[in-house]
């Protein structure tokens, strides 16, 4: 009966890609091309995004009651209000796919599932860290289990049985017997998004945590203030909005709306780390905290422009200790972004007060070290908050001395191999962004591109590897509103995705393509407008 069943399956796969020009895909059939038994795993429906470490499957398969699916804890588990929480969503997750596939309820002659248990091993934790264990094991069998070591291994694992399921073309949902036994390759799994060059609206936010959840993405990277507005509200400062923002009643995060995307993001073992870049990308500050940005001249005049962050007045450093004290209050994760990029030196050598400054201090003509020492001032007072903080690389490059847990983001895409092998020779935490800008298009299929980028693929020795926590995937504003930035993002951050938490050698296109492809229709199914990646359709079209 079993292999009746399959056959007939394999069968109308066949049939429905008959037809269909090479090249093209949907989700469900392309995928089992060349692949009579919709196995679960690599090319066939109800294969997982990102690719778990261990999988064994079967043709086995059970039906999902998807009308009544629920979760449910084993005797000995722990119960928090994050797995309530997931069961709720996921339990909705799944009853949707009933409506949407206009399924009918038809017992067929397989087994059915009606509940997975899970077993949660260790007592709740509240918030998601870079220390996290996001392990699990998950067993479809006559019965289902999903057992972690913590909280996050439970999210983790509940995203991927929710993507375990898959539909037959008679409208039905299947899952094979299977056994995964999963968890992350690096820690640290990004995406940044950037809330100044253009404001992302609260739901455009909302929405992307959703997507990160669903490709086990475990940090939102929020560039939240830079040269063009300050949409910030900072109850010590109100004037930073006030003057710097947009607009300081519309386009503005209040301290609820950052609660909100913390609890949010907290929800789906997201963390969300805030980056405040200093001294340089500050223009916007300017408008609401005069005496904060150096005051450019020419022709022995001020000009009425303004440059970085003036480092040689007490004010600034009183300023900016008001300022992190009241963001390390409203945002929880243990790390601050502390920017430190693109420092241009121009207006800090046309300034007279600085050049006398810089004399006094025996430091005349030597812009890199004003530099240093207004970025080691900043890494105290963030320390002294409380904070563990992170930098782009040129704070390391220009040679500023900075304590030895600093953590460097490379972003600069020439040879970020060697600049991984440099700073992690230097004995610092890395992380890499480089490679993946996605707010570089250009037609075509490059996600590929991403796809391919190994991290660990630089001269050094194993220490210097494991100093590398991962990386990010980076959206840049200038170009991005709430109108774009989940197409642009999804499914080509899902990439990054994969490459973050999967094997090293799960490198292969062809092999990813089709999955890749069904991810994305499952995103849309979900409500994620994400882009499709060549000619095809999925079975269930967006709205
Ligand atoms: N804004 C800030 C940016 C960039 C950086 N910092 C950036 C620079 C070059 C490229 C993309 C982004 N827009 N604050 C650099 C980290 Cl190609």
């Amino acid at each position: 009966m079993q292999f009746h069943v399959l056959f007939c399956l394999a069968v109308m796969v066949l049939a429905v890609n008959a037809n269909r020009q090479p090249g093209q895909f949907s989700d469900d059939s392309y995928s089992a091309l060349g692949n009579e038994i919709p196995l679960l795993g690599d090319t066939s429906p109800g294969s997982v995004w990102p690719k778990p470490q261990m999988q064994t499957s079967s043709p086995m398969v059970y039906e999902v009651a998807v009308q009544k699916f629920v979760f449910t804890y084993a005797s000995t588990s722990h119960k928090c209000d994050l797995t309530e929480e997931a069961f709720k969503r996921y339990e909705m997750l799944i009853y949707n796919t009933a409506s949407q596939l206009k399924l009918q309820f038809r017992p067929r002659a397989v087994p059915s599932l009606t509940t997975l248990t899970v077993n949660l091993l260790s007592a709740c934790e509240e918030y998601p860290s870079l220390h996290m264990n996001e392990s699990y094991s998950l067993e479809i069998g006559d019965s289902a289990l999903l057992s972690a070591p913590s909280v996050w291994g439970v999210l983790r694992g509940l995203e991927t049985f929710s993507q375990l399921m898959w539909q037959t073309d008679t409208n039905q949902v299947l899952m094979n017997k299977t056994s995964i036994l999963d968890f992350p390759r690096y820690a640290h799994r990004g995406i940044l998004l950037d809330s100044s060059r253009h404001y992302l609206p609260m739901e455009a936010i909302l929405h992307n945590l959703e997507a990160m959840a669903y490709n086990k993405i475990n940090v939102f990277h929020w560039h939240i203030v830079d040269d063009q507005s300050f949409p910030f509200v900072s109850r010590t400062y109100p004037d930073l909005s006030g003057k710097g923002a947009y607009n300081p009643s519309t386009h503005i995060y209040t301290p609820e709306n950052v609660a909100e995307i913390i609890e949010f993001g907290r929800l789906r073992g997201i963390r969300v780390v805030p980056e405040f870049d200093t001294p340089g990308h500050s223009q916007s500050w300017g408008k609401g905290q005069s005496g904060l940005l150096t005051p450019c001249y020419s022709n022995g005049k001020p000009d009425g422009t303004f440059g970085p962050i003036d480092p040689t007045v007490n004010s600034t450093y009183t300023f900016v200790e008001g300022l992190f004290t009241e963001v390390k209050s409203v945002f929880h994760d243990q790390y601050i972004h502390l920017g430190g990029d693109e420092v241009s030196f121009n207006c800090w050598k046309s300034n007279p007060d600085i050049t006398k400054w810089m004399a006094l201090q025996n430091i005349t003509g030597d812009y890199a070290t004003l530099e240093s020492v207004y970025i080691q001032q900043i890494l105290d007072i963030s320390a002294s908050v409380g904070y563990s903080y992170i930098v782009w690389q040129e704070v390391i490059d220009n040679g500023v001395k900075v304590k030895n847990d600093t953590v460097v983001e490379v972003w600069i895409n020439n040879k970020p191999d060697e600049e991984l092998a440099k700073v992690t020779a230097k004995g610092y935490r890395a992380l890499l962004a480089a490679p993946w800008y996605l707010d570089y298009i250009s037609t075509g299929e490059d996600w590929q591109k991403y796809y391919l980028y190994e991290p660990s693929n630089f001269n050094g020795t194993d220490a210097q590897k494991q100093l590398l926590m991962g990386g990010e995937a980076c959206l840049w504003g200038e170009y991005v509103d709430g109108t774009n930035v989940t197409p642009r993002l999804w499914p080509r951050a899902s990439a990054v995705a994969e490459r973050l938490w999967s094997a090293e050698d799960v490198n292969d296109v062809e092999e990813a393509t089709p999955r890749l492809n069904q991810h994305r229709c499952r995103m849309i199914r979900r409500g994620i407008p994400a882009e499709p990646l060549r000619p095809g359709y999925c079975t269930h079209e967006w709205k």
